[in-house]
């Protein structure tokens, strides 16, 4: 069982699409073994990003994570981290497959709806950064 970290972003918190988005999640049969509503502030959101510092548009990213609410999951299933990305699509929305969560739900390739691990690495990473260690934090089985 892979373990892999999930965010659905502020655009879709605002749009009111958070249940269909976690609906679609449970129907490919990931398990929610975390969940939580919460403002990412700009510290946290710099460190979860650093790979992208560099990058153009990581202001613009730092910006548009710490606006408002995300939700925030780890979910669980086979082969989990690779799963999730085929359902949630490509980075920009428009080039993403039909039925993936980014086609149905975000709106360019900023407000792309959801975030998900590209690699079991960065899962854990990921998980710790917004979680806490493995070793602080009980996941009930
Ligand atoms: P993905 O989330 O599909 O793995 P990454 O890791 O390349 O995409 O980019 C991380 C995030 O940065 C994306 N989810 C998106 O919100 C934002 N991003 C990526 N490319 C651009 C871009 N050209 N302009 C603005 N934001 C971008």
């Amino acid at each position: 069982m892979e373990r892999t970290l999930f965010i659905i972003k502020p655009d879709a918190v605002k749009r009111n699409v958070v249940g269909k988005i976690l609906e679609m999640v449970e129907d490919e049969e990931f398990k929610i073994v975390q969940l939580k509503m919460l403002r990412i502030d700009i510290k946290t959101a710099s460190n979860f990003y650093a790979i992208h510092k560099e990058k153009s548009f990581f202001n613009e990213l730092i910006n548009f994570i710490t606006s408002s609410n995300c939700v925030i999951s780890v979910l669980e299933k086979e082969n989990g981290v690779s799963e999730l990305r085929k359902l949630v699509g490509e980075t920009d929305p428009l080039k993403s497959p039909p039925g993936t969560i980014r086609r149905y739900y975000g709106t360019d390739i900023q407000k792309n709806a959801v975030h998900a691990s590209d690699s079991i690495e960065n899962a854990e990473r990921e998980i710790s950064i917004l979680f806490g260690d493995k070793e602080t934090y009980s996941f009930l089985e």
